[in-house]
């Protein structure tokens, strides 16, 4: 029989794990965990692997899955909510009334739509669409045409400024940080790292990164997690 080690502990709160280091949906976590002083570790995953411990984690397969004592949360938006009702005296990453929560949904939402159009540009990396054809998932490996991709920069530059209209005047989506803003930084990062361009938001962007809390929701370079599976 397999025995499962008890929770670690850190100043008296459980260690929290998010596996997966590098990614978006991660960084939205690390964002509300950080705010909410939460002390968390990280588990680096190798998504090309996928371990049999990785497995045994999630019936979905994607990071960050996120690990509080025995209560195991398999999406970024589901660890959101766990830890803003698991936790209510800390900071409210998905606001703190229905109206707040409401706005930074839709935010999230609307940053969601724009990842869905990355997939075919993560398959460039040629290993990844070889990987994938090597292991019998060559229906996953799409990838966008010259005249596709001017297309699709000029999707990603209106969706992206229905956000900025979203937003109005606010610097924050609810007038304070929360899960909303962490989102649109996470996605602003990957848009930029495909070659996009992100226009108008470049300023906010780089506004926020100046204050180190928001800024730390992004590892280091050198921040390799705590083991690898
Ligand atoms: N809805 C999920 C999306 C997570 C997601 O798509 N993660 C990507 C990495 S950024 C992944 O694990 N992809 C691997 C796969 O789809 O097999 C969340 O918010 O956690």
């Amino acid at each position: 029989m397999k025995i499962t080690p008890p929770p670690l502990f850190y100043k008296g709160k459980t260690m929290i794990t998010i596996y997966g280091i590098g990614s978006p949906y991660a960084a939205r976590v690390r964002a509300a965990l950080i705010w909410k002083d939460l002390p968390f570790e990280h588990v680096n995953v190798d998504l090309g692997k996928k371990s049999a411990e990785f497995l045994r984690l999630t019936p979905i397969e994607t990071v960050p899955v996120v690990q509080d004592g025995d209560i195991v949360l398999c999406d970024s938006l589901h660890a959101l909510d766990y830890f803003d009702r698991h936790y209510p005296a800390t900071y409210q990453m998905l606001g703190g009334n229905e109206r707040e929560r409401a706005r930074v949904l839709t935010v999230m939402e609307a940053c969601n739509k724009i990842a869905s159009y990355f997939g075919p540009l993560y398959m460039e990396n040629a290993s990844i669409a070889e990987r994938m054809q090597r292991s019998g998932k060559s229906f996953r490996v799409f990838q966008y045409s010259p005249e596709q991709k001017k297309d699709l920069q000029a999707e990603i530059s209106y969706r992206l400024n229905r956000i900025k209209e979203f937003y109005g005047s606010q610097q924050f989506c609810i007038g304070r940080f929360s899960a909303a803003d962490a989102a649109v930084l996470a996605l602003l990062r990957s848009t930029v790292s495909f070659g996009m361009d992100i226009g108008a938001w470049k300023e906010w962007q780089n506004m926020l990164l100046q204050q180190e809390k928001i800024a730390s929701m992004f590892p280091s370079e050198n921040e390799k997690g705590v083991r690898s599976i």
